[in-house]
């Protein structure tokens, strides 16, 4: 017999799918509590917390690279010198440009860009050295992206790189690239596609419909099959464009083939982007559990309180531009992230358990554009000198700092500064019964020891206690900086003073 419980969940979705709304996760704040669980059929696969060593070597990774790129990057977000900002939603979306400024056939035109695609300045094993200078662990690179067009020369359709005067399989000279670097490779998979007949946005109701996207279905099921046996190397793949009625209504289908893709490939890493509940609850089950192996929901956003995480992983990706994934030849007049940004936003990231994914969009013949060559560098530089506090580290259970961020790796805490104060005085805040505080402290960048001492400041009902570290005046950076911290047992007990009677 169906529960009360489940039949309201039911009738709450089916509420949702008739007034045309998906059913969303929340990223924009901690996570509202489930009141009651239900009966979930098509909830999680994995446990929460995956401990084994693809996982653990997943929460080492620290800084990843993403990698668009397709069709779009011929175009480069412009096309016969009209730019197509504000005509299409990003650069790798230009397919669906309109408005008055969409060139006439326009998507006609797009789809025949195949029959252009010869980068004859692509070589993986460049991209591939240039991703382990800037320190990336990690790539996610797009086999396919929304358009359809595959990268690998898949037997399951005709529009890939095969029919392509370039002709040769991009996939296979990334993916042996990159693992030969000693990055790991996870693949990026739209499901959703724009030119494909037999795919459709809302849920097939005929049983022509049912029929086609039935088949839509068992290519997708191929092409995922196709691309571990092909690629036996990747850690994982990364699901993009499930967010349609479709897809969602295909939880059934969804479930069997995780499934399938698991047992084909032990360790294989799925975020929570695949697949979603019975009741159309994605990333997370109608009982709040995340379904799949990491969050995959910070998109160009991070949270702003590791609480809200709840332990779970996570990665953050991010784009250069404001928005734009793809190949976009015209920098100017658009904000792009400095290398302080995205060092900053990296730390973030690391500092709450998390991945920071930075992404990247070469050309139409293979070649960076030269702002992602000049910000790889500068991330790489400084990133040889900090390493130590960015990867393999783990929340350091401080309150944040107002100077930068905590990351700790056993008894060594980190302060990555990107706010120096004007007193040259690190103030690092521990909890009065912490049982270890910093006893040592060093400039990470030259090992140059820092004076340290406890301040009892005494400030009324503080839980506090204050550790000064001295920077010396001689010391000077344009960049952030690392504080690095030897933790030990606190020497002597801090001031009991009274607490102030009002
Ligand atoms: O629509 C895509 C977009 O083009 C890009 O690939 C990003 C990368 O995370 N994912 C989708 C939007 O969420």
């Amino acid at each position: 017999m169906i529960s009360y419980n489940r039949l309201m969940m039911t009738l709450l979705l089916a509420g949702a799918l008739l007034a045309g709304k998906t059913v969303s996760a929340q990223w924009t704040g901690p996570r509202k509590k489930v009141e009651q669980r239900i009966d979930v059929k098509y909830g999680p696969l994995t446990p929460a917390h995956r401990t084994d060593e693809a996982m653990e070597r997943f929460r080492t990774y620290g800084l990843g690279q993403f990698i668009h790129w397709g069709l779009y990057a011929i175009p480069g977000n412009e096309w016969e010198g009209v730019s197509a900002r504000k005509g299409a939603a990003a650069s790798e979306w230009i397919r669906t440009w309109s408005g008055p400024t969409a060139p006439k056939d326009w998507k006609n035109t797009y789809d025949n860009l195949y029959k252009q695609f010869n980068p004859k300045g692509f070589d993986a094993k460049l991209w591939a050295k240039q991703a382990k200078e800037m320190g990336a662990k990690y790539l996610i690179f797009t086999t396919k992206h929304h358009d359809g067009f595959a990268l690998w020369p898949s037997k399951y359709t005709g529009y890939t790189i095969k029919k392509s005067p370039y002709k040769k399989d991009i996939v296979k000279q990334v993916v042996d690239a990159y693992t030969a670097e000693g990055i790991d490779v996870f693949l990026y998979f739209s499901i959703l596609e724009w030119n494909n007949s037999n795919y459709m946005g809302k849920a097939p109701s005929t049983p022509e419909e049912k029929a086609k996207f039935n088949k839509f279905l068992e290519y997708t099921r191929n092409q995922l099959l196709e691309l571990l046996q092909n690629y036996p190397q990747i850690k994982g793949f990364w699901f993009d464009g499930t967010w349609d009625q479709s897809w969602i209504q295909s939880y059934d289908f969804t479930y069997k083939l995780e499934k399938e893709l698991r047992e084909k490939h032990p360790g294989l890493i799925i975020g929570s982007r695949f697949r979603n509940d019975e009741f159309g609850k994605r990333h997370f089950d109608s009982n709040g559990d995340m379904l799949g192996d990491y969050e995959q929901g910070w998109e160009r956003k991070m949270p702003k309180e590791f609480e809200w995480l709840e332990g779970r992983d996570w990665d953050c990706v991010m784009t250069i531009p404001p928005n734009g994934w793809g190949y976009m030849k015209d920098w100017s007049g658009i904000y792009t992230k400095t290398s302080d940004d995205l060092i900053d936003m990296l730390m973030n990231c690391v500092s709450m358990n998390g991945n920071f994914v930075l992404n990247f969009g070469p050309d139409g013949n293979g070649r960076m554009h030269p702002g992602e060559d000049k910000l790889a560098k500068e991330i790489g530089d400084w990133i040889k000198i900090n390493g130590e506090a960015v990867y393999g580290v783990r929340h350091a259970g401080l309150a944040p700092s107002k100077l930068g961020y905590f990351t700790k790796k056993e008894d060594n805490l980190y302060l990555t500064v990107f706010n120096r104060p004007v007193n040259n005085i690190v103030r690092i805040a521990v909890p009065k019964n912490s049982a270890e505080v910093p006893v040592e402290a060093v400039l990470l960048q030259n090992g140059q020891s820092l004076a340290l001492k406890r301040s009892d400041i005494g400030l009324d009902l503080d839980k506090n206690t204050y550790y000064d570290i001295v920077l010396p005046a001689t010391f000077s950076a344009d960049k952030a900086f690392v504080v690095k911290m030897k933790l030990g047992r606190p020497k002597g007990q801090s001031d009991q003073l009274m607490d102030a009677k009002m």
